[in-house]
């Protein structure tokens, strides 16, 4: 009997995934993580029953979380990751050789421990020195650290459900600017604009409040239920659009997905979207 692996979405659809075998499977105190082996998209990282990434196409996500923001930001010295404990967003900010501190803060030990060991091409740069892991919650993190400014922030959480709910909250994203360098760059992924309108209309709103520029960018994440998704990029002093040219031409030419038409491609807003963001 084939085993199917199935996402389901508040009661009215299902995203499966045929699986081969379980490669992890734990309970933190947190939530439910496990590891499959899948034909189509290789080795599969679900928490609580969502897809979170996969050998196969977690390039689509992480290029487009981080490059739009560290290509466009005037420095990418210091450089905070909340979430992401796969590794793949820290792996792509270790690209850049101006790169000179990197802090992650991720809350679950356990998603961490059980990528470094089963998902070891996603994360494959846990050892580069200029890396910091710490395992907090970063809500509490962002309000209470003395620590920053970061040139740059980029939020690699999980979708607004259970645990991932304060991550897209105004007084986060608040205690996340307080921790902005002038002018710097926050990056957040913003779910689908399809399944999860509000919560990607949400991010507009908020962040509008506090940032004089932001721009969601759109494109494909296969693995992901509706296979449509969004990141948000907020900045007072950049532009989405002016790049940093030698470090985007040098990024390029290895990166899988991102380059730069694809950027600013991204940047399009549908217009049922820009209706609704007026
Ligand atoms: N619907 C799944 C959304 C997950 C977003 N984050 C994935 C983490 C990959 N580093």
């Amino acid at each position: 009997m084939p085993l199917w692996y199935d996402e389901v979405f508040e009661d009215s659809a299902r995203y499966g995934v045929r699986v081969e075998r379980t490669v992890f499977s734990g309970r933190s105190e947190y939530q439910t993580v496990e590891i499959f082996d899948t034909p189509l998209f290789g080795r599969c990282l679900t928490i609580d029953g969502i897809f979170m990434t996969s050998e196969k196409d977690e390039h689509y996500y992480h290029e487009m979380l981080v490059h739009p923001a560290l290509t466009t930001a005037p420095s990418r010295k210091r450089v905070l990751i909340i979430g992401g404990g796969d590794g793949g967003s820290v792996r792509e900010v270790c690209r850049y050789d101006d790169v000179e501190r990197i802090l992650m803060v991720e809350i679950d030990r356990m998603v961490v421990e059980a990528c470094r060991e089963h998902l070891p091409t996603i994360g494959s740069a846990w050892d580069d020195p200029r890396l910091e892991v710490r395992f907090e919650d970063a809500t509490k993190f962002v309000r209470e650290t003395d620590e920053g400014p970061f040139d740059v922030i980029l939020l690699d959480g999980t979708d607004p459900v259970g645990p991932g709910v304060g991550l897209f909250d105004l007084g986060f994203f608040e205690a996340c600017k307080k921790l902005l360098a002038p002018g710097g760059v926050f990056a957040m992924q913003s779910e689908s604009p399809f399944l999860f309108e509000e919560a990607f209309l949400n991010v507009q709103r908020d962040l509008g409040k506090l940032y004089r520029r932001v721009h969601p960018f759109f494109g494909p994440v296969p693995l992901y239920a509706s296979g449509n998704w969004s990141w948000t990029w907020a900045s007072d002093g950049a532009d989405p659009r002016v790049f940093d040219e030698r470090a985007a031409e040098r990024i390029e030419a290895t990166s899988k997905y991102w380059n730069r038409e694809v950027h600013l491609g991204a940047l399009a807003v549908p217009n049922a979207l820009r209706r609704a963001l007026g």
